[in-house]
C-alpha cells in the first residue's frame, strides 16, 4: 500500500455533492483515509469563472502512478466531467498530489503534482492533514510552502468531519438504530466518535473500533 495525497476540486453544479460522490466512488482501489475541510477558493489560472469548492485527502491504495491516473480520469469522465479550456471550469477534477515520496515524470503525469507551490488551495488543506510532510524535491514542509503563498481568500467552509471515509458512512447507512443513536449526539460527541475511529489507519482496526461505537451507543441508549 502507498500513501497518496490527493487534489478535489469543482466549480460547476452542486459543488458540495460532487465532492461527496467522488469521494465515495474511490473505494476500492482507493481507500480513502482523512479528508480536509472544504475551502472556496476564487479562480486560479483562469479569473472569468465560479468560485471552486477544493479539499485534499489523505488516501493509501496498491495502483502504481499511472493506473491511480487512469483511475481517477475513468471516475472523472463517469461523474460527467466534459473538455473545456486550459485552467477552465469543471465539474470535478481529481490530481494526484504525492505518491509517498516518489518522484515521476513522463509526457502523462508529474508527481509531485507541478504546480502544487504555487497555489494556496492545495496548500492550505494539505497543511491541515500533513504540515510536516516534505515536499521530495526541495524537503520543504507543506508548513513552509504554505507561508510562501498569498492564502487570505482560501476559506473553509466545513469542519473536516463532513467527508467521513466511505467505510464510516456504509456502517451507519446500513446500522439504522445505531445511525439514529448517533445522529442524535451532539456534533462534539459526534467528532469524538469519528476521531477515534478514523485515528486508526488498518480498516479492521477501524471496524472494531466502530463496532466498538455501535455497541457503546446502543448500550447508552438502553440505560434509564
Ligand atoms: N483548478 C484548476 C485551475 N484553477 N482554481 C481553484 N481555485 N481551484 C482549483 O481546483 C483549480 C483552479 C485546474 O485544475
Ligand atoms: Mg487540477
Ligand atoms: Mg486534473
Amino acid at each position: 500500500m502507498t500513501q497518496v495525497f490527493l487534489g478535489l476540486g469543482t466549480n460547476l453544479s452542486e459543488r458540495m455533492v460532487n465532492l461527496a460522490q467522488a469521494l465515495s466512488l474511490l473505494p476500492p482501489a482507493v481507500t480513502v483515509l482523512r479528508c480536509s475541510p472544504v475551502y472556496e477558493t476564487p479562480p486560479w489560472g483562469f479569473a472569468d469563472q465560479p468560485a471552486f469548492l477544493n479539499l485534499v485527502c489523505e488516501a493509501e491504495t496498491d495502483l502504481q502512478p499511472l493506473a491511480l491516473l487512469e483511475r481517477l480520469k475513468a471516475l472523472e469522465q463517469k461523474m460527467g466531467r466534459e473538455k473545456t479550456v486550459r485552467y477552465g471550469p469543471r465539474l470535478i477534477d481529481l490530481d494526484i498530489l504525492f505518491y509517498a515520496d516518489q518522484v515521476y515524470k513522463d509526457e502523462r503525469l508529474e508527481i509531485p503534482h507541478p504546480r502544487l507551490t504555487e497555489r494556496a488551495f492545495v496548500l492550505a488543506p494539505l497543511a491541515d492533514l500533513a504540515p510536516d510532510f516534505k515536499h521530495p524535491l526541495t524537503q520543504k514542509t507543506i508548513r513552509a510552502l504554505l507561508a510562501q503563498v498569498d492564502a487570505t481568500s482560501v476559506i473553509p467552509v466545513t469542519n473536516g468531519d463532513d467527508h467521513p471515509p466511505a467505510e464510516v458512512s456504509h456502517f451507519l447507512q446500513s446500522n439504522a438504530p445505531v445511525r439514529q443513536l448517533y445522529q442524535r449526539l451532539p456534533p462534539s460527541h459526534q467528532r469524538a466518535w469519528l476521531k477515534y475511529v478514523l485515528e486508526a489507519r488498518k480498516p479492521a482496526t477501524r471496524q472494531r473500533r466502530l463496532e466498538k461505537m455501535a455497541a457503546q451507543l446502543i448500550g447508552e441508549g438502553k440505560q434509564p
